[in-house]
């Protein structure tokens, strides 16, 4: 039984593939209300994949009660992972396996840290799914999983179920630098389109100069932190992934318009600290922090 927790965008998105492709899944909510809430839509999730609508019914229970969990799929925002993960941990068996998506880091690792007695996976996520009414999800933009152990170890068996239930995924051995190439782009990427509330393919135009600069501070965060990339890659990297999702608007800026807490504690908040940590300076990237921080403040949302 896969057990899978957080019924946001991709939460849902995960939820529904593994349930349409018959693989035994429970979603784990929040609280009776969301159960009730939950049933009296039959249980059933909506998910739009281009031109086809499926509807597939999704078993739910609340986190205090059911079996022991021996497969965790955590699905929540970075800033709810500990949180969701406590409201179920006397029902984690010894040796679980427990499969982070968060975007950033720092929830992964404190995961880690919290769970020895279980085996915690990381994984980057790049598929774009929202929202569109409660229990109805778009996949917007169909991505790849790379799933990794930190502390190294075989591919687990159930990686090929996931790739038959249409969740494309592959077993990667570095998950930690692949991570930490994502949060450069996400750091390179998303606080310019909340800056400038503009989508993706606009940031090199408003921030000019600013993108310039920072790509090599980036670069020098991830070098300071093992990461094997060289510079020319990462610029290019970065480019690629702004001009592939022109149109798209970053996951920062759809928390911001939705008036909802973004990430930006465990994208650029966790590039400060390392930084600072490192005794890095990197000026552009804490000019970029500051702004950000008081923009959100500005906007009356956390900032962190
Ligand atoms: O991961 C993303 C996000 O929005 O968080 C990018 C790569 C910027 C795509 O929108």
């Amino acid at each position: 039984m896969i057990h899978l927790i957080g019924a946001g965008g991709l939460g849902l998105l995960w939820a529904a593939r593994l349930a349409r492709a018959g693989m035994p899944c429970r979603l784990i909510l929040r609280d009776t209300a969301a159960l009730n809430a939950w049933q009296n839509r039959h249980q059933l999730v909506g998910l739009t994949e281009g031109t086809r609508h499926f509807d597939i019914e999704v078993p739910a229970e609340v986190a205090s009660t059911g079996e022991p969990i021996a497969f965790l799929i955590v699905a929540t925002k970075a800033y709810s992972a500990q949180a969701a993960l406590a409201s179920v941990a006397p029902r984690l068996k010894s040796g679980a396996q427990i499969l982070m998506l968060q975007n950033g880091l720092g929830s992964q690792q404190a995961a880690s840290q919290t769970y020895p007695a279980q085996r915690v996976l990381y994984a980057s996520v790049t598929d774009g799914a929202w929202v569109a009414s409660p229990a109805q999800v778009v996949w917007a933009g169909k991505g790849i999983n790379r799933i990794g152990d930190p502390f190294g170890g075989e591919a687990p068996s159930w990686l090929e179920n996931l790739n038959a239930a249409t969740i494309a995924s592959q077993w990667v051995t570095d998950i930690e630098q692949v991570l930490w190439q994502k949060l450069a782009i996400n750091c390179a990427i998303n606080p310019f389109t909340v800056l400038y509330d503009c989508p993706n393919g606009e940031v090199p135009l408003h921030a000019g100069v600013l993108l310039d600069q920072l790509i090599p501070e980036l670069h020098q965060l991830l070098a300071c932190y093992g990461a094997r990339i060289d510079l020319e890659h990462l610029d290019a990297t970065i480019r690629q992934v702004i001009n592939s999702t022109a149109a798209n608007s970053s996951s920062m800026r759809q928390d911001v318009h939705n008036n909802r807490r973004t990430e930006i504690d465990f994208i650029l908040g966790y590039a400060v600290r390392q930084a600072r940590s490192a005794d890095l300076q990197l000026p552009t990237l804490e000019r970029l922090y500051t702004d950000l921080r008081s923009r959100l403040v500005a906007l009356g949302l956390p900032p962190d």
